[in-house]
């Protein structure tokens, strides 16, 4: 879990940068009511592990009926949140944002890397997967299959798009939201491991999550693998933006 440890504390501080007022609602997300947790200690522990851990805290939070936000950290974490949430909502599906499609079933020794986060997924809920653009030879075969099946969309799938309506018809009522920084195109987020050429623009990314958010009911989400670099705040500080800008668009519709 190296480099994206600090990710966290850096996007939390990037914050404190933010307008507290976002334009596109009209509103002031903070109002609603903003908790940051304290992070949850993942020093010195196996990844089987620290996913534990995360599923512990996300199904505490769910219980309490409130919306988890993860801040990451290892892309595989999110399968604590996944595991916390499909426990409470079966239909569970899940949106993700990512360059890569993380479909082999193991890597470096472990079925527990950000490698294979989506493989292990696909194993509990139905997923849809927007902004892939790197495949790995052994990935090839089961890309090739969801992209017809269109539960992958590339980047230039998704720009191909008229509407949100073949990504929005695919998932189910409840939705869990599982962001990749490296989505995102690297001039936008160039703190990350692999920054994959032509990722998605804010604004492509800001639009499609409005209308997912606008008619399904998201249950958590997470933004993860960011890598914080010396000297250059863009990263933390998009990351800051689009989370607040999701938790904007969420308080709008109501939790
Ligand atoms: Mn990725």
């Amino acid at each position: 879990m190296k480099g994206t440890i600090d990710a966290p504390t850096s996007i939390i501080e990037a914050s404190y940068q933010l307008e507290l007022y976002d334009i596109e609602t009209d509103s002031q997300p903070h109002l609603e009511g903003i908790y940051t947790a304290p992070p949850i200690s993942l020093r010195a522990i196996s990844p089987e592990e620290a996913i534990k851990r995360t599923y512990t805290e996300t199904q505490s939070v769910l219980k309490a009926s409130k919306l988890p936000v993860l801040i990451g950290g290892e892309h595989s974490l999110s399968l604590g949140a996944v595991k916390a949430g499909v426990e409470v909502y079966s239909d569970l599906s899940v949106l993700q944002i990512d360059a890569h499609a993380d479909l082999r079933d193991s890597y470096e020794g472990t079925e527990y890397s950000h490698a294979c986060v989506m493989k292990r997924v696909s194993e509990m809920v139905p997923y849809i997967g927007v902004g892939i653009r790197s495949v790995a030879p052994d990935e090839s075969e089961i890309f090739k299959r969801k992209r017809k099946a269109k539960e992958i969309f590339t980047v230039a799938d998704f720009r191909q798009l008229e509407n949100f309506e073949a990504i929005v018809e695919k998932l189910s009522d409840n939705v869990y939201i599982t962001i990749d920084a490296d989505g995102f195109d690297p001039s936008l987020i160039p703190g990350v491991g692999t920054p994959e050429p032509d990722g998605l623009t804010f604004d492509e990314l800001n639009r499609m999550l409005g209308e997912v958010i606008a008619t399904k009911n998201i249950v958590g989400f997470d933004f993860m693998e960011l890598r914080p670099m010396k000297g250059d705040v863009r990263s933390e500080f998009t990351a800051a933006k689009i989370v607040y800008k999701v938790l904007a668009k969420i308080f709008r519709i109501g939790l």
